[in-house]
């Protein structure tokens, strides 16, 4: 009769042993720390963003401080970016608890690892649809934030799961039975520390070493590489910035031209003229009108959700300059409506506090010259501590939501 292996012995053949220190539960939680530090920050910055975008009817963001956005959303691709290489390390470290057996050991066992699908699946997902979006690529026919945003749910609750069981089962509270030990030369759980004294070939501290640098130097490579696309001081080192934010006219990048926006004659029509519509009070304002009154210039950061931001010098009227002559209610939400038609961003939300401040700008000029014609000209939207898309290019009209 023809012996056949067991199950066991395919998942784990003996003569292959692992190096006992970078697998065992010391460097799952040094990876760990590291890559649940990320998910935190991109969890937090993305909902800050997320509420940037879809404004709660109760909850008014601030106008401040002017480089908010700038800073939340750099964060926000600069630490995705960094569970990138994290990721990968923390399955590396990890992956043969998935071939354990027998499987599933008990019905808590069965639902933590259940849970470890949406988590795996989760993380997968939203550093590939975040890099993808980044990068400008969309192969998919959903609407990427809204899914991007769903599964960032996904993976924090099911990280807060991941992490009560892991607690749960460091803290000696399952019993394990010995034939749900993780094999080869792994420690158990409860014990961390046990894998010198099982005698297993190689010298765990050191692996543990090599794989913790390994780990932390890919992570500070890629992020020297890309956030030079936010952070001015690496902004000449990051050779693999996804978009070099000095590069485009004036010195700055533009998201979408003119002629992809489909206004180029609208926007050079000598007879274009800005409406300011508060119910059935509308005044308009012709471009000699807006160049004629007092001039505010303010250094403020255009800062895009996909990452990239600079400052840049902007010159133009304060938007409270014309709420106050038109007589527009302090309390009113406004929106900021463009030239350009059938596009997400053609218009954009302002809240009392972002349409009252100071520095709200109806822009006419960028570094002292009129705006380029991809800029927004003759007339776009600059405030402070708001995203790149609502940072409206070639207005046509400014209304009461
Ligand atoms: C998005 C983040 C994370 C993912 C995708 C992830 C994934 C995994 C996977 C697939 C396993 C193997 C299955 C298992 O042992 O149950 C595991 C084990 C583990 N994880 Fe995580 N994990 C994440 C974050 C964390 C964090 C933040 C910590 C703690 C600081 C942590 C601590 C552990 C521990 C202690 C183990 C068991 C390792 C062992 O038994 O040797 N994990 N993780
Ligand atoms: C690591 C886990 C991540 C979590 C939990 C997360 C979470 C979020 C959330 C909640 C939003 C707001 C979506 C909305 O406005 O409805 C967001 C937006 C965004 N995320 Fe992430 N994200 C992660 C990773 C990444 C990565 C790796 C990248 C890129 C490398 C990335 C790039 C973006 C971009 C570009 C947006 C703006 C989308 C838009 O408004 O057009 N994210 N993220
Ligand atoms: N009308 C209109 N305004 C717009 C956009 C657009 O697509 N249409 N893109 C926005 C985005 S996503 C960004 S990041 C900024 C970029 O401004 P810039 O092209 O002048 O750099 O413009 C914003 N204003
Ligand atoms: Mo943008």
């Amino acid at each position: 009769m023809i012996e056949l292996p067991s199950a066991r012995a395919v998942l784990h053949p003996v003569d292959e042993p692992f190096p006992p220190g970078a697998h065992d539960t010391r460097s799952a939680v040094t990876i760990g720390r590291l890559l649940g530090i990320a998910v935190a920050v991109a969890f937090v910055t993305g909902m800050i963003s997320h509420l940037h975008q879809h404004p709660l009817g109760w909850l008014d963001l601030p106008s401040r401080p002017v480089w908010g956005y700038r800073v939340t959303q750099g964060l926000h691709v600069i630490a995705g970016i960094a569970a990138i290489p994290l990721l990968l390390a923390k399955l590396w470290v990890v992956y043969r608890h998935l071939f354990v057996w027998p499987p599933v050991r008990d019905a808590a066992h069965a639902v933590e690892r259940l849970l470890l699908v949406p988590l795996v699946a989760g993380m997968l997902f939203e550093v590939t649809s975040g890099l993808l979006n980044v990068v400008r690529w969309y192969p998919w026919p959903f609407f990427f934030p809204r899914v991007h945003y769903g599964v960032a749910w996904m993976v924090v609750g099911s990280l807060a799961a991941h992490l009560a069981f892991k607690w749960w089962a460091v803290c000696g509270r399952i019993p394990e039975p010995v034939a749900a030990q993780p094999v080869l030369g792994d420690e158990p759980l409860a014990s961390p520390g046990a894998a010198g004294a099982a005698g297993a070939a190689g010298a765990p501290d050191a692996d543990r070493r090599a794989l913790l640098i390994g780990a932390l130097a890919s992570t500070a490579a890629v992020t020297l590489a890309t956030a030079g696309q936010t952070v001015p001081a690496l902004h000449a080192i990051s050779a693999l910035k996804p978009r070099d934010p000095l590069a485009g006219p004036q010195g700055l990048a533009v998201n979408r031209t003119a002629s992809a926006a489909g206004v180029r004659s609208a926007a050079l029509d000598p007879g274009w003229q800005l409406t300011l519509a508060a119910g059935d009070r509308v005044t308009r304002f012709t471009l000699a009108d807006l160049v004629a009154m007092p001039q505010q210039v303010a250094r403020l950061p255009l800062a895009c959700v996909e990452g990239w931001s600079a400052e840049a010098e902007w010159t133009g009227v304060p938007l409270r300059a014309l709420l106050s002559a038109a007589g527009v209610p302090a309390d009113a939400h406004l929106r900021a409506v463009s030239l350009e038609r059938n596009w997400l961003y053609a218009n954009s939300p302002l809240n009392p506090a972002q349409a009252w401040d100071p520095l709200t700008l109806l822009a006419l000029r960028l570094d002292g010259e009129p705006l380029d014609l991809d800029h927004g000209y003759p007339l776009r939207l600059i405030g402070p501590n708001r995203p790149g898309v609502h940072q409206t290019k070639w207005l046509e009209r400014i209304e009461v939501a």
